[in-house]
Formats: C-alpha cells, sequence, structure tokens
C-alpha cells in the first residue's frame, strides 16, 4: 500500500497516473497547497520541500518527495514503464530529466506569469511563452520518429502529458505541433491517465485539442 500525498496539479498527476498504470493499491491524503497545507509539519516530514507530490510505502517505510524519483522508485518496485537496462533505459531517463529539469520549471513560469499575472511583467511573460514554444517543438520532433518519447509507453511520457495537459493555460495552438497532439491524445484515452487525472479532486473533464 502506498501512501500519496498530492493535489491537483501537473506534478501530482504524474504520480497518481502511475500509480493508476501500474495496480499498486493507494491511498490519496489531499494536501491542499491552495490553504498552505503543504507547510503542515507533518508534511514536511515527509516532503521538506515543502511541495507535492510525496509518497510512503508502508511495505518498508520508505517516503519520497520528487515526483521523478516517485516515479523511478514505483516503476523499479514492479519492473513496469521504465526498462532495466539498454537503450530503453536511458532514453526514458533522459527525457524524464528534461520533463524535470526543462519543460516542468519553464512551463511553470509561464503558467505564473501568464495564466496568473498577465499584463504585470511583459519581458517576463515574452521569455517562457519563447521558451515554451521551443519546448513543444523539441518534443514534437523527438514525436515524429517516435511513438512514445522512448519508445514505448514509459515514466517518461507520464511525467510529460500532464504538463502538456495545461495547453490552454500555456497558450499553445496544439496544430502547430501536431505529433504532440496525436502522442498527448492517445495518453488521454487510456483509462489509468483518465482515472488518475481526477486525483485528488475530480475534475471537469481532460481538456482537449
Ligand atoms: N520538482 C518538484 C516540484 C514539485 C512542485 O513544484 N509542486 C507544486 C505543485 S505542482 C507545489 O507543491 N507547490 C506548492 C508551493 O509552491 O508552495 C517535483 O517534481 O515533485
Amino acid at each position: 500500500m502506498i501512501d500519496l500525498y498530492t493535489w491537483s496539479t501537473p506534478n501530482g498527476r504524474k504520480v497518481s497516473i502511475m500509480l493508476e498504470e501500474v495496480g499498486l493499491p493507494y491511498e490519496t491524503h489531499a494536501i491542499n497547497i491552495t490553504k498552505d497545507e503543504q507547510f503542515a509539519p507533518d508534511f514536511l516530514n515527509i516532503s521538506p520541500n515543502n511541495r507535492i507530490p510525496a509518497i510512503v510505502d508502508r511495505d518498508n517505510g520508505l517516503s519520497l518527495f520528487e515526483s521523478g524519483a516517485i516515479l523511478q522508485y514505483l516503476a523499479q518496485k514492479t519492473s513496469q514503464f521504465w526498462p532495466a537496462e539498454g537503450e530503453a533505459h536511458w532514453r526514458t531517463t533522459e527525457w524524464l530529466m528534461w520533463q524535470m529539469g526543462g519543460l516542468g520549471p519553464m512551463l511553470g513560469q509561464v503558467h505564473h506569469f501568464v495564466r496568473f499575472n498577465k499584463g504585470k511583467a511583459p519581458y517576463a511573460e515574452e521569455r517562457y511563452t519563447k521558451e515554451a514554444k521551443r519546448l513543444y517543438g523539441v518534443l514534437d520532433k523527438r514525436l515524429a520518429d517516435v511513438e512514445y518519447v522512448a519508445g514505448d509507453y514509459t515514466i517518461a511520457d507520464m511525467s510529460i502529458w500532464p504538463w502538456i495537459s495545461r495547453f490552454e493555460w500555456q497558450e499553445i495552438d496544439m496544430d502547430q505541433f501536431p505529433s504532440v497532439k496525436r502522442w498527448y491524445t492517445a495518453i488521454a484515452e487510456r483509462p489509468a491517465v483518465q482515472r488518475g487525472y481526477h486525483v485528488p479532486v475530480e475534475q471537469p473533464g481532460i481538456p482537449m485539442p
């Protein structure tokens, strides 16, 4: 049994989607970051960076924060969605790191400046919008050659997809990125993704381009 501490955000959804995909039993604990629940001392004991998501594995008492590490842990625990060796292992790792170090942080800035603080910082809006389009272009180029970023569907796709699901917030026209659109739509149709998307709070629906 996995205890999942999460909220309805891209980083949180990576883990709920993975848990649904691998079929591990889990109990959800909603950490409402709009009410500063991420600063509660009990939560800080397992997530010292005061951010969701985090997990505790009741099988061994291990607690983990950082969504990329959690995806790797769950993949290793279940031997699913992250090939253990060879090129597929490293392609998965490479694209997971690309998401963690680039796509997520940059799109997070787009949400901050373009979605929530429009007009306050034109330079930041321009900079992060340009960077978002560049990153969508990188992903589109990759997905023109392969079905999923590492070949087969892996934790790398699960880390990227929830960020792309905010394409409307990012003011991205998906028709300009046809391979991303194809990949996004295919993943949105997966039953596990449809369940994981609504954790911990039921949403109106997955945005579709
Ligand atoms: N690199 C971290 C980022 C986690 C993160 O930024 N979580 C956000 C929600 S998506 C959060 O908890 N924000 C709370 C805050 O900013 O205080 C991860 O991938 O787990």
